[in-house]
């Protein structure tokens, strides 16, 4: 499993033309020495690769003691994140390609959108959204396929101080209203169909769904996409047409380092979704910084993550890191199988893309097509790939490296979270021997530690294992919850005080490199994307014919995990296969289609100690297939469920 891969060099094979790599394997042990030394001095310089309206003075100040948590960052600087991503570049790259849409289908064209251009499109719908009443600290709802309007609503809402809240494309009107609602935003801006796959999403007409829960003042603006018809009401503006005629020119607002960027909700272990706060300064140094440091992207580099806006990748890696960087970024709308299992590699041949950044759950599925897909492009200009949202198995990574990198680019397997902003474990990828499978190394600044989870004490030296939490805070460190400051505190400061609780369990090997080792709490990863057993459970019960669901993760060959779900029916309810169905149809319209359960196995009861706490560990083990070793059941009010639930069991290797 430890297989180590010698560091790449920047000159190798295919690369040659290549500048120097930013960080070697000297480089990056002297810096992320200095900068654990002193980080106020580290991030301190960092900081000064944004442009600043007012310099900051102070650069850190934090506090993780639990009922005082408090986390700034450059808190006296005030600057504009758009101006930072767009016009400082416009004096040197305005004919420079900002942007690469690919459509969804390869028969339309791409759209290469100019830094110019972007300025343009930017503070028309700046504009748009200023008459539409929106001002600084105002929340913007985003529900839009990936198309360059997303792009502009993000940078429109920086501009003008807003605060916006991106909610994926797949998300059902249930899921949208309570977002909406959650973060009482005064507009949502969506689309009226989402084409992906070749299958169109009637997005206006879910947002139409969603807002029937919400404030009548809601207003809604929407991007004519595909044209296709859609219901209009009072409420609702034709967003295309404005932004034709809204002025091109805009002046940014000044806003504080610290003020909000965006709320992103994301799965926790218990309840509904929390909205993570980021911030503005120290964020955006963050994302701009490890978008150079860790894909090594130079100057004139296409950087392509397949990532959806709806996701922090999206924003920290499509958007705000790379067009910090004065980049080119792609922004692909469509899915990696369609219209073949080719479809990545294509747009990589056709837009000669240097650095390609996707998630385990991808490349999983195209490993399973066959080479054939990948090696009828045209690959040579890929220098880096990189990986996200999940561990790697080794058997992917290797398909990865050798049949789409040729073994000629490194691969940085990149850990980090919605709550982290940017990258916190990586390798780097001219700088680091490889390990399949490992994040390995903290990105400059940061401080893992393991801890114990009975103790909570720290777990010195190597060849350990524990939870992993980190010591110090970064600049794109989460600020709070969204209207829930105590939750914040309890949820990543409370079981280990005076750290920042990660949610993961690692290894540390006996070279010191760390390993992921998954979620420790209820929080389970389909596919690379978050969800927390709770709401699926919770969407379960809602249904009249259910009395009682316990949902955890299986082990699954393509999504990495799937969701699993007992179920306990309504006295005198037929357990029928049309009743599967019916629930798998009813969670998929609850939450969205990434949250269907793949089993469902009819429960007449579920284990449960005498206190009534269901005993998670055991429906884990059976969903496993594992119940071999279901550790001590006698604790349990009623032992003989268990014969029952191992019998039926739904997932027989
Ligand atoms: C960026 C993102 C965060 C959770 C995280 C962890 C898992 C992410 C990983 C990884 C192993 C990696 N995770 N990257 N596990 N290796 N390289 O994915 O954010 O959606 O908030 O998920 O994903 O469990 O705690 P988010």
């Amino acid at each position: 499993m430890d297989t180590i891969d010698e560091p790449r060099t920047a000159t190798a094979e295919g690369s040659a033309a290549r500048p120097a790599p930013h960080v070697d394997a000297a480089g990056y042990l002297t810096t992320y020495a200095a900068s654990a030394a002193d980080p106020e001095a580290y991030w301190a310089e960092q900081g000064k690769r944004l442009d600043w309206i007012k310099p900051y003075t102070k650069v850190k100040d934090v506090d993780f003691t639990l009922g005082q948590v408090s986390i700034k960052w450059y808190e006296d600087g005030t600057l504009n994140v758009a101006a930072n991503c767009i016009d400082r570049h416009l004096a040197t790259r305005a004919n420079q390609t900002a942007i690469i849409w690919e459509p969804d289908s390869p028969e339309d064209e791409a759209q290469h959108i100019t830094y110019g251009e972007l300025h343009a499109q930017v503070c028309r719908m700046a504009n748009v959204l200023t008459d539409q009443g929106v001002t600084k600290g105002d929340r913007v709802i985003l529900y839009l396929p990936m198309i360059p309007e997303a792009a502009y609503a993000m940078l429109a809402c920086a501009r003008i101080g807003a605060i916006h809240s991106i909610v994926f494309a797949g998300f059902s009107p249930e899921a949208l209203a309570q977002r909406v609602n959650g973060c009482e935003a005064k507009v949502i801006i969506t689309a009226d169909e989402a084409p992906r796959g070749g299958r169109v999403t009637p997005l206006k007409t879910n947002a139409d769904k969603a807002l029937l829960h919400c404030s009548d003042d809601v207003q809604c603006l929407v991007v004519k996409r595909t044209g296709g018809e859609t219901t209009w009401t009072d409420r609702d503006h034709d967003l295309t047409a404005l932004c034709a005629a809204a002025s091109d020119q805009n002046t940014p607002v000044e806003m504080g380092a610290e003020d909000p960027l965006f709320i992103l909700y994301t799965s926790g272990s218990t309840g509904q979704p929390k909205g993570v706060v980021h911030t503005t300064g120290g964020y955006l140094t963050y994302a701009s910084l490890t978008h150079e440091v860790v894909f090594d992207y130079h100057e004139g580099d296409v950087f392509w993550c397949t990532a959806d806006v709806g996701w922090v990748t999206g924003h920290s890696y499509i958007v705000y890191g790379p067009l910090a960087n004065g980049a080119t970024t792609v922004m692909f709308e469509g899915v990696p199988t369609y219209p073949d299992a080719g479809r990545f590699w294509q747009v990589c041949e056709k837009h000669k893309v240097n650095q390609f950044y996707t998630a385990p759950t991808a490349i999983r599925a195209l490993m399973g097509k066959g080479p054939e897909f990948v090696e009828k492009y045209d690959l040579s200009t890929l220098t880096v790939l990189g990986t996200v949202g999940e561990p790697i198995n080794p058997e992917a990574w290797n398909w990865y490296n050798e049949v789409v990198g040729k073994k000629n680019c490194p691969i940085v397997d990149t850990w980090w979270q919605t709550e982290t902003g940017g990258h916190l474990m990586t390798p780097m990828p001219f700088g680091t021997k490889l390990k399949p499978g490992s994040a390995q190394q903290p990105f400059f600044g940061i401080k893992p530690v393991v801890l114990d989870p009975q103790s909570a004490e720290v777990v010195e030296g190597n060849d350990v294992e524990g939870v992993l939490c980190i010591a110090d805070s970064w600049p794109a460190q989460m600020r709070t919850v969204w209207g829930d400051h105590e939750r914040f505190e309890q949820t990543y400061f409370s079981q280990y005080p005076g750290y920042y609780f990660t949610g993961d369990g690692c290894r540390r090997d006996a070279d010191g490199d760390y390993w992921i080792t998954g979620r420790v709490d209820d929080v389970i990863n389909v596919s690379g994307h978050r969800m927390g057993t709770a709401e699926v459970e919770s969407a379960l019960v809602a249904h009249e014919t259910v009395a009682e669901a316990a949902v955890v993760g299986y082990p699954h060959d393509i999504k990495g995990q799937g969701i699993y779900a007992y179920v306990t029916l309504m006295g005198g309810v037929e357990p029928t296969p049309e009743l599967r169905k019916q629930l798998e149809t009813w969670v998929r319209a609850e939450i969205g289609p990434i949250a269907k359960p793949d089993l469902i196995q009819w429960a007449p009861g579920l284990p449960k100690t005498r206190s009534g706490k269901i005993m998670r560990r055991i429906l884990r083990k059976i969903a496993e297939d594992d119940f071999g070793s279901l550790g001590d059941t006698s604790t349990l009010a009623d032992p003989s469920v268990v014969d029952d639930l191992i019998e039926n069991r739904m997932n027989r290797k």
